[in-house]
């Protein structure tokens, strides 16, 4: 049963907000400085406009189990900075070669690709710097287990090995759904679930607490994959901030191809369903994750 009290949550300001804040650390935490071009490169992608949606679950998460937003801060910033230099790399000629993301052109097309492989290198190893640097308020245990799980996200039990069975993939005709799970959930699920586990390790959360939150995280991180996919096919390139219908293009396994639209949707609706039921256990402060479940399958972009 979802709280009804979710309902009257006010998703709208509630992202704003914590975007603004999320923007303001990176700016921070970030700042241009010598060699000039790299941290122009650096911060071109990570304060071009986006959603800001795993940081944002870092910080609830932690909310919810007991910590303030104030303590997950560097980690929310790091994992921003992960996630923007897999875009980085991920839109490079020699994987997905696109030319327009977050609404304008992608890094390598404005600084080349030599400083754009550099820039995401920088974004990754900067990314676990903040970390260790700037949680000096959290038990350094905690702070090492948060350490070792986003590692363990990025590589090649992550976010590295879904990309490589992805470019693996591509142009063939007998990917089913098996290898497409595999692939999405290395590759867009890997990273939301650590950001909303980190935020419960630093806020001390019991075993059994992360185990829910990593159920939900899990599920929300399907759904949004299955939501990217369906965007693919119905959005514009203007509503997505980056190329539509590349995957349609590129004749690459999606849930709508293998699954039809309709039924992509249902699937997406009952992941969040069952998002929502690994948290059922909680109340009011558990709404933001409910109404980002919700936003998930509602979003246009
Ligand atoms: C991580 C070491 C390391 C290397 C990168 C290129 C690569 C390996 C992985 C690809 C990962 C990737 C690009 C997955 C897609 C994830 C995804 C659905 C991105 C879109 O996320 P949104 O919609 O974007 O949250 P915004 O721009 O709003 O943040």
């Amino acid at each position: 049963m979802v709280a009804s009290s979710s309902l009257r949550f006010d998703l709208k300001s509630y992202l704003k907000e914590r975007q603004r804040q999320v923007e303001a650390a990176l700016n921070a935490i970030l700042p241009p400085q010598d060699p000039p071009l790299i941290y122009e490169s650096m911060r071109y992608s990570l304060l071009a406009e986006g959603k800001r949606l795993r940081p944002i679950l870092c910080l609830a998460s932690c909310e919810l189990a007991g910590g303030t937003a104030a303590i997950a801060l560097p980690t929310a910033c790091a994992l921003e900075m992960v996630h923007t230099m897999s875009l980085i790399h991920d839109d490079l000629p020699s994987m997905d070669n696109d030319d327009f993301r977050r609404g304008r052109p992608t890094n390598h097309k404005v600084y080349g690709e030599d400083i754009a492989i550099l820039a995401g290198d920088a974004l990754l190893t900067y990314a676990f710097e903040a970390i260790a640097r700037h949680t000096p308020e959290v038990p350094a245990d905690r702070v090492l287990k948060v350490i070792a799980a986003l590692a363990r996200a990025v590589g090649a039990e992550g976010l590295v090995g879904g990309q490589v069975v992805d470019l693996q993939s591509e142009g063939r005709d007998d990917v089913n759904l098996e290898t497409l799970h595999y692939i999405h959930t290395h590759k867009t699920g890997a990273l939301l679930e650590v950001s909303v586990v980190s935020g419960a390790i630093l806020a001390g959360a019991s075993e059994e607490l992360q185990e829910q939150l990593r159920t939900y995280a899990q599920k929300i991180g399907l759904a949004f994959q299955v939501i990217d996919d369906i965007l693919d096919i119905t959005a514009t390139a203007e509503e997505l901030g980056k190329t539509a219908g590349k995957d349609l293009a590129a004749k690459k396994a999606t849930y709508p191809s293998l699954l039809g639209l309709d039924a992509s949707r249902e699937y997406a609706d009952q992941l969040i369903t069952e998002a929502k039921a690994a948290i059922a256990a909680f109340g009011a402060e558990a709404d933001p994750l409910r109404a980002i479940a919700d936003y998930i399958t509602a979003r246009k972009h």
